[in-house]
């Protein structure tokens, strides 16, 4: 592909060429300068529509519906992402999905396995599938994926599917890119006690029992609701109960209740005005991971051992050191991101 402009790319974008996409999710992944000049030409969009909206007051205005997936290795979200692209699909809106692995440094063999899972669609135009993995980028994949989002909501997808493998902090803060966030569990309580341990639980928004074809799935789902139950008791003001779901994703059993509970949702979100607190919150963290993903670059250095240095030693006390390292940053003006 010919080396194109920033206006160029985002001209590609959002006409839906699927190279020009590819190559903009690149530079997200990346990171670096290319980013940092596309980025604003895709986001002249969001505020037009924002603009308009304000007139037309139709669903439309919400932009895209960003939908997360989590939950333990092998449970079953890329079976369920790909009954929810089929479902999506039906209705006749662009789907997206990005399979994001925290634990990898490189897109690894899961994620071969996910598109092998996923390929009923890989052909369909309207649907777009992508890995991503952290490559050392600004503020990590906690601030790619959200800019990824805007890519792709950019790119006019309605619907877009995060997929990140495993239960910890992690898939926390990647999930909470999302306006829905599905935990997907297995029967057996080993996954929904690890979940409840890494506060999974607490941002979940809809439980999904899965592989409800197996033996424990009604004590599972009982024992999730009393959890749910028990949590909802401690936040008397949650004006959203999370619901239990089972689903055979395999079969597609079940999977019309997920998508019904994730509209029951979505309606809840745009209706109590959660969705926009939620927008808020997640461009706040978005901000706040690239600004201390660039102090803490400039901050690592030479200075930084040799303060180091001194505390190990016993030297200079960690205070000083740390208010020594500040000054010294702040005294080179400005941190601008590259
Ligand atoms: N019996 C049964 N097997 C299922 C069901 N859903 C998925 N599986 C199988 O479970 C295995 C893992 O499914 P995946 O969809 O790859 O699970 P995943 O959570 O995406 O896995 P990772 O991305 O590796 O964490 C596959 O062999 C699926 O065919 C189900 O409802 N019942
Ligand atoms: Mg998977």
């Amino acid at each position: 592909m010919p080396e194109l402009s920033a206006q160029e790319l985002a001209d590609g974008v959002r006409s839906g060429d699927r190279r020009c996409l590819a190559r903009v999710l690149s530079l997200v992944e990346n990171g670096g300068a290319g980013v940092r000049s596309v980025l604003p030409k895709l986001a002249t969009d969001a505020r037009q529509r924002s603009a308009a909206g304000s007139v037309a007051g139709s669903v439309a205005d919400h932009g895209a519906r960003v939908i997360g997936l989590t939950g333990s290795p092998g449970a079953g979200k890329s079976t369920a992402t790909g009954a929810l692209i089929a479902a999506f699909r039906q209705r006749g809106e662009r789907v997206a999905v990005l399979a994001v692995d925290p634990s990898s440094p490189f897109s690894g063999g899961a994620l071969l396995g996910d598109r092998v899972r996923m390929q009923d669609h890989a052909t369909d135009p309207c649907v777009f599938i992508r890995s991503m993995a952290s490559r050392g980028q600004l503020g990590g994949l906690a601030a790619a994926t959200p800019m990824a989002v805007r890519v792709l909501d950019a790119a006019g997808f309605g619907v877009i599917l995060i997929e990140t493998v495993g239960v910890g902090q992690a898939e926390v803060e990647i999930a909470s890119t999302a306006d829905s966030t599905v935990l997907v569990v297995v029967p057996g309580m080993g996954d929904s006690i690890q979940a409840a341990k890494a506060g999974v639980l607490e941002i979940a928004d809809i439980l999904v029992v899965n592989k409800a074809d197996r033996p424990e799935t009604q004590v599972t789902v009982r024992d999730l609701r009393s959890m749910i139950a028990l949590s909802a008791a401690s936040s008397a003001a949650a004006a959203w109960k999370p619901p239990v779901v089972t689903t055979v994703a395999t079969s597609g059993e079940g999977i019309g209740d997920l998508v019904r509970e994730l509209d029951r949702h979505w309606s809840w979100l745009t209706a109590s005005g959660e969705l926009d607190r939620r927008r808020a919150t997640r461009a706040r963290d978005e901000v706040l991971a690239l600004a201390f993903g660039a102090i803490r670059e400039r901050l690592a250095g030479s200075l930084l051992d040799d303060l180091a240095a001194q505390v190990a030693d016993g030297r200079l006390a960690p205070h000083e050191a740390a208010d020594n390292l500040l000054a010294a940053v702040l005294a080179q003006g400005a941190v601008l991101l590259a």
